[in-house]
């Protein structure tokens, strides 16, 4: 969540007949925020994030704003599907740029998405039509997502194990039973979720979970990621931790396609370090 020093003005697009026009204007976009690897910093995913622009201001509007009227006129499956068709192609590029190099896109998926069981035929499909390996796909849910899971969405979460799909637990230790569906489920990964490694640094008791749960990711074998870095201070102990992957807005603001393409193509594929902080 954003701190905002001036209130945002109103969401123009009212009605889900509205939102739908919007759809089909194709102001829905997504915009990546890179995930590096912390000790040598290059960036080896992205997650994609959805975006509305408003017709009348031309703000990008995030999902929390946008997502409560898709979800009310029933076209959320519309939105996540034009996610997944933007970012996918997209994915493949940046792979072939990446060249042999490890390179995945991460995509977040809502309960609703988990009970249409011709996703992960439609996401395979889409991936080998543009040459993205399955196993480049992250599916981001949240533990309350795989906690409320009934047999349908259960069953699509398998099958896009079988197709070699990385599931990952977003925003974890938030939601519920999460241990368990690290015994119960095959999650490849965590993202430890920006509430805790808000505190690394400050010696509370965020900073202890976070690393915990970096030990706990490598014990158990799951990708960790730690997510909402945003000082040089944490950066540096999440190293010490032992933490290899990282996301938030030190390394990385959410931005368009062609920024990311320019990063990869870039004479370095790395995000510039962060300068520790100085002194003065
Ligand atoms: O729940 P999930 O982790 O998928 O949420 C992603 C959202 O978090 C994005 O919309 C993005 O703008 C926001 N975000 C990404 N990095 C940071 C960060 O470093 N700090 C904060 N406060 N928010 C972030
Ligand atoms: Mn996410």
């Amino acid at each position: 969540m954003t701190t905002e020093l001036f209130p945002r003005p109103p969401l123009s697009v009212r009605t889900g007949a509205e939102l739908a026009f919007a759809l089909d204007r194709g102001l829905l976009t997504v915009l990546y925020q890179p995930v590096l690897e912390l000790g040598r910093g290059g960036m080896v995913a992205v997650e994609a994030l959805a975006r509305l622009r408003d017709p009348t201001t031309g703000r990008l509007i995030g999902p929390a704003e946008f997502m409560p009227l898709a979800e009310a006129s029933g076209i959320v499956g519309r939105v996540d599907r034009k996610v997944a068709h933007l970012a996918i192609p997209r994915a493949a590029a940046w792979r072939r740029l990446r060249s042999g190099l490890p390179f995945s896109v991460a995509i977040n998926v809502s309960a609703h998405d988990l009970q249409d069981v011709g996703l992960p035929d439609r996401m395979s499909g889409l991936a080998s039509r543009v040459g993205l390996p399955m196993n480049a796909l992250v599916v981001e849910l949240t533990e309350t997502v795989l906690a409320d899971a009934g047999e349908v969405q259960l069953d699509v979460l398998q099958r896009l194990v079988a197709l070699d799909v990385n599931v990952t637990l977003d925003d974890f230790g938030t939601g519920f039973s999460s241990l368990t569906h690290l015994l119960t489920f095959p999650v490849r990964g965590i993202k430890i979720d920006r509430s805790f490694v808000r505190e690394v640094g400050s010696g509370g008791r965020g900073e202890a979970i976070t690393r915990s749960l970096i030990g706990l990711g490598s014990d158990i074998g799951v990708h960790v990621v730690a997510e909402g870095i945003e000082t040089p201070e944490q950066l540096r102990l999440l190293r010490r931790y032992g933490c290899r992957l990282g996301q938030g807005y030190l390394l990385g603001r959410p931005m368009p396609a062609e920024r990311i393409t320019a990063l990869l193509s870039g004479s370095s594929d790395r995000i510039p370090s962060p300068r520790p902080a100085s002194a003065g």
